[in-house]
């Protein structure tokens, strides 16, 4: 596979880009091959600079659910682009997006658009302090919230699951209030709540863990979540940026029947343009500027060209059952056919699966621990890695991310993929 002009321009991007990228997992450092640089997609498509197809299972991480440049969601993008791309002041469609976002989230009566999944989660953190006048939050060891200082934490040593910062940069300071239990381990979180219950203003947690690879919620644990901060008057938020309008048109919400008190957004609610949002009861968002003490702004916060793409987008999503129906048959399907190979192969290797979300580990299961990911044969999943591109499939270039479809992905495509893997597990299963 030619990818010389990729390389040529990866070059010159390392002169004035740190690791040549704008986000580190796309430098392809865990899969220890150098990172193709993308010209154009299509449906389930994308095309890199050596004109190279693939069948994207990336899709952004998670925004573009209906595949690349959607002909019905880009229809009128010139025109829209034409009257003009920001104006630092109020518009309707604005007004529209936040509306019926409320119509769709089970628990979100008020939103606050921001421009990215780490604004929404960090100004939610900041909201539960604030209204809760408490300074404790509590994350999962193994969850991603975005870059913000008070989240780029992991578990300490100590009873208490103090953290402590996973980046240079980050303050003690900052990180003496972020508590870190353990995903699906209810136990860990009643332990902190009898000790500091009354100083935690609120857990944060992906319902869907994503962003170690995806590992669902074990039955009762999200109900417990929701049991355990009522009880001790804290702010349960779901990062709903990647499980958001994907899982169901209500998100992980609707899906498993439990309901948060702040819920944020991202990717999906911007259709692959700079999005974020957080949101939930009227009493705790009225806490916000300008109309509470609780700040927070943003230049192109509710920017009209990504609000219109992103109306665009939850519009077709809404009250469609349909799409979801056929996005998880199409997930059941490559999870199934990823089982049958890995059992043919004979290959240690677990899929997770969660509605459409899905992901394969290189290791034995049950997968539903962070202790449990971090057995995984992560050299073999970048062997993977590069044998499936080969064959024209993207997969994430990291163990610790999840396989995205779309609207636009085939049982054809997916059955390419299906046969890829076929031929990568047996070449890589004596490695
Ligand atoms: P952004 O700031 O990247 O828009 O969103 C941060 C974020 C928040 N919450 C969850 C559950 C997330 O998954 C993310 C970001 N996701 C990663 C991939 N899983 C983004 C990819 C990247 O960092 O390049």
């Amino acid at each position: 596979m030619n990818t010389s002009k990729s390389k040529e321009i990866y070059e010159k991007s390392k002169i004035y880009i740190p690791g040549g990228v704008n986000s580190p997992v796309r430098a392809f450092n865990s899969v220890g091959i150098d990172p193709i640089f993308i010209n154009r997609g299509t449906g389930s498509k994308v095309y890199d600079e050596d004109g190279n197809e693939y069948i994207d299972f990336i899709c952004s991480w998670g925004p573009l659910i209906f595949g690349h440049s959607n002909e019905d969601i880009l229809s009128d993008v010139d025109e829209i682009i034409k009257r003009g791309t920001s104006y630092g002041m109020p518009t309707e469609i604005e007004y529209k997006m936040a509306k019926l976002i409320t119509q769709m989230s089970p628990s979100v009566e008020m939103v606050r658009m921001v421009n990215s999944g780490t604004e929404a989660t960090m100004s939610a953190i900041r909201l539960a302090r604030g209204y809760t006048r408490r300074d404790k939050i509590i994350k999962f060891e193994g969850c991603y919230h975005g870059h913000s200082d008070s989240l780029l934490v992991k578990t300490g040593s100590g009873a208490l699951t103090f953290s402590i910062p996973t980046s240079p940069g980050v303050t003690e300071g900052t990180t003496k209030d972020t508590l870190v239990c353990t995903y699906n381990d209810l136990d860990s979180v009643k332990k902190v709540f009898e000790e500091k219950g009354d100083e935690i203003a609120a857990i944060i947690v992906e319902p869907v863990a994503g962003n170690m690879g995806v590992v669902p919620p074990t039955k009762g644990f999200l109900q417990g979540l929701r049991e355990i901060t009522k009880e001790y008057g804290a702010i349960l938020i779901f990062d709903e940026v990647i499980t958001g309008f994907r899982l169901s048109s209500g998100g992980a919400q609707k899906y498993y029947g439990v309901t948060s008190d702040l819920t944020c957004y991202g990717k999906i609610i911007g259709g692959g343009l700079p999005v974020g949002a957080y949101g939930g009861k009227k009493e705790i968002m009225n806490m916000v500027s300008p109309v509470g003490p609780v700040y927070q702004a943003g230049t192109l916060s509710g920017n009209p060209l990504a609000m219109y793409i992103g109306y665009k987008t939850l519009k077709r999503l809404q009250d469609n059952d349909e799409i979801y129906k056929s996005l998880e048959g199409k997930a059941i399907y490559l999870e199934q056919g990823l089982n049958k190979i890995i059992d043919e192969v004979g290959i240690e290797a677990t899929v997770n699966r969660a509605g459409v979300m899905l992901s394969m580990f290189f290791s034995e299961g049950p997968i539903e621990k962070y202790e449990e990911v971090m057995k995984c044969d992560t050299e073999r999943y970048g062997m993977f890695f590069k044998e499936m591109i080969s064959r024209g499939i993207l997969l994430a270039p990291s163990q610790y991310e999840g396989i995205f479809i779309s609207e636009a992905h085939t049982i054809e495509h997916l059955d390419k993929m299906l046969r890829a893997t076929r031929e990568s597990l047996n070449i890589i299963k004596n490695n």
